[in-house]
């Protein structure tokens, strides 16, 4: 065989061995595509709240001391009990003592009006203060006291305290509706399909991405 022969055999071998390896070899190549996924969203939605008293009951000691628990009860935050000479709590129609504590929100920071009236002794505290003072210390038969009160806006807590020795009982509390009820930020989750952008990357064989690039394709 001729060297020219041979030359051309090789420059052909060599071509033809070059594009099959540029079929097969392949190269990544990256594109932004758009897929239906399910996502997780957080929404802020305002749940309504409402006050209420959280009571616990106690035995009243003979010298006007809380004893032991002997029960509890949700109590709405307007009270207007007049047990009169009857049960104040199960069996209970004498020496008898509650602790109730709950929540106010105050729209605003101003002055509100508090009653508070019992038979025997009560008193109300706000943020751990004494704002009222029915007969704590003497008891004695049933009387309101009012006072108003300086609130900042925002949560406040309050809490309750009543003891009957004998005879009437009667407990009563009023304060603006306003304080309340209210609205409270929660948190929710929910999930929902929607498309999302996604970048996939994926391979191409060099000879078709060429072509692609030659003939301006994406
Ligand atoms: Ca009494």
């Amino acid at each position: 065989m001729k060297r020219l022969e041979w030359d051309w055999l090789l420059i052909t071998g060599f071509v033809v061995i070059s594009f099959a390896v540029l079929f097969v070899v392949k190269v990544p190549k990256k594109r932004i595509v758009e897929k239906e996924k399910t996502v997780t969203l957080v929404d802020t939605i305002k749940v309504p709240m409402k006050s209420v008293w959280n009571a616990r009951w106690f035995a009243l000691t003979g010298d006007l001391k809380r004893g032991g628990q002997v029960g509890s009860q949700t109590l709405p935050i307007m009270i207007d009990r007049d047990w009169r000479t009857g049960k104040v709590f199960k069996h209970y129609d004498n020496y008898i003592a509650m602790v109730a504590e709950s929540r106010i929100f105050a729209p605003s920071s101003k002055s509100y009006r508090f009653e508070l009236g019992a038979d025997d002794g009560a008193r109300l505290f706000i943020d751990d203060s004494v704002v009222l003072e029915k007969d704590w210390e003497s008891g004695g038969g049933f009387r309101k006291v009012s006072a108003d009160v300086p609130l900042r806006a925002g949560q406040h807590t309050m809490k309750l305290e009543y003891w009957e020795k004998t005879g009437k009982a009667r407990l009563y509390f009023r304060c603006p509706e306003e304080l309340t009820q209210w609205k409270r930020d929660s948190l929710v989750t929910r999930d929902t399909t929607m498309m999302v952008a996604e970048t996939t990357v994926y391979k191409v064989s060099v000879i078709k991405y060429v072509l692609k690039g030659l003939l301006g394709e994406q």
